[in-house]
């Protein structure tokens, strides 16, 4: 019987979340980090090896297809429209939650003195990170995207906005000179795309593997539950809020622009949100979000390798609004009230903060400090919420892909290129 991939990854994130729990009762931990653990960390650094060149392929091919210039910005004005209206609409929705659900009244003085004093050094250390973040001038995220060295900026993962400036320069300089010096230059990247996607199957075929290898690891680094069990409300308030933004606001927005129901829209990206809930990073998923929307959900290439890339990159709802509900439960934790001009503070920081992060594990918790410091809030905050922040991590990143695929099918729709289900061929190994 054949499996769907999304099953067999699930089957696999279970059965690791079992085994991880088992072998933290019996006290086995070193026996999961050192001998378990790594191939999570390989599978990881695999879909990450190909993340860059498929950018790289699929963009130059994608652009080449679109054959006018005036298309490419007529994709671009709407992405990034769209991209800014879901990140301001996901922090409101935490600010809210935040406001009215109030988890910081839930802490305690023994347990935030616990959480303080137990995680500062952690929390020091991704304050440091932020340092240089902090540092920057107003405009240095925008003058940060032009890379000095292109080759230079193939090789670091975190430069990722680098590439893809470069690359849509290409495809620019494609669609600019005449058809036939081109189509040798296309033909050549619409090869290597082909090969790049068949690899990618390949690697997902590991895929159960290495998400079992990630949850077992997540289960016996995990602080125990009775420091996570203080900071339970304040892991709900951005549950619901990030539940709010998958089931309710993603859907509806899709369905009234482009008719396409959430039972299709979720069984096309099941295996990119479950890849991005198990590795907490956009950019390892973006192999397979690309490959599921296009392939799958049904949204043409030209449309895709641009929008998804530049999503993976400066779209993270998720993050934003885990930013606002973290700000505000660190204030009210400490006892710090937030009046309205500060909270439309947080509005426009944490959507900058979340265009900023890197599409890395925990890089939304880095850009917190951001917020934070905007807000008056201490830094020393940082260490109330650091005990939970890998499983919350893991939460939002779903809601990162999940938003870059909704507005991947909308744009795409809105430029008639978005294919009907019976359109679809499946694609298999
Ligand atoms: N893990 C980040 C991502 O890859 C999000 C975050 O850290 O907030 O999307």
């Amino acid at each position: 019987m054949k499996l769907a991939l999304h099953w067999k990854i699930l089957i696999g994130m279970i059965l690791g979340l079992l085994f991880g729990i088992f072998m933290k009762n019996i006290g086995m931990v070193g026996a999961v980090t050192d001998w378990i653990k790594p191939f999570g960390t390989i599978f990881i650094n695999l879909l990450k090896m190909i993340a860059v060149p498929l950018i790289v392929v699929s963009l130059i091919t994608g652009l080449a297809d679109l054959k006018d210039i005036s298309k490419l910005s007529k994709l671009g004005g709407r992405t990034v429209a769209l991209y800014l209206f879901t990140t301001v609409t996901a922090v409101s929705i935490g600010l809210v939650l935040a406001n009215v659900i109030e988890p910081g009244s839930y802490i305690n003085e023994v347990s935030r003195d616990t959480l303080l004093t137990s995680f500062t050094g952690d929390a020091n250390a991704k304050i440091q990170l932020a340092e240089s973040a902090k540092n920057q001038g107003p405009l240095q995220p925008l003058v940060d995207v032009v890379p000095e060295n292109f080759f230079q900026a193939l090789t670091d993962n975190a430069s990722m906005l680098k590439v893809i400036l470069f690359t849509i320069l290409l495809g620019i300089g494609i669609i600019l000179i005449d058809e036939k010096k081109s189509k040798p230059v296309v033909d050549f990247f619409k090869g290597l795309n082909e090969v790049i996607l068949k690899i990618i199957d390949i690697i997902m075929l590991a895929a159960p593997i290495g998400v079992f290898a990630l949850m077992a690891s997540l289960m016996v680094e995990i602080p125990d539950f009775t420091t996570l069990g203080a900071l339970a409300i304040y892991g709900l308030t951005v549950v619901i809020g990030l539940m709010i933004m998958t089931y309710v606001v993603y859907p509806t927005l899709l369905y009234s622009f482009t008719k396409v129901g959430p039972r299709r829209f979720f069984s096309a990206i099941a295996p990119a949100q479950l890849l991005a809930f198990s590795t907490s990073s956009s950019a390892a998923t973006l192999p397979v979000t690309l490959e599921r929307v296009t392939e799958h959900l049904g949204v043409d290439e030209e449309v895709t390798s641009f929008v998804l890339p530049l999503g993976a990159t400066v779209n993270m709802d998720g993050t934003s609004l885990y930013q606002a509900v973290a700000a505000v439960f660190i204030a009210q934790a400490m006892g710090i009230n937030l009046d309205l001009t500060t909270q439309l503070m947080i509005v426009v920081t944490a959507t900058l903060a979340s265009i900023g992060s890197a599409a890395v594990p925990s890089a939304g918790m880095v850009m917190l400090v951001i917020v934070l410091g905007q807000a008056g809030i201490p830094e020393a905050g940082l260490a109330l919420i650091f005990a939970i922040d890998r499983p919350l991590d893991m939460c939002r990143t779903v809601v990162n892909v999940t938003s870059d695929s909704a507005v991947a099918a909308i744009v795409g729709n809105s430029v008639g290129k978005l294919r009907k289900p019976a359109e679809i061929e499946e694609r298999v190994l």
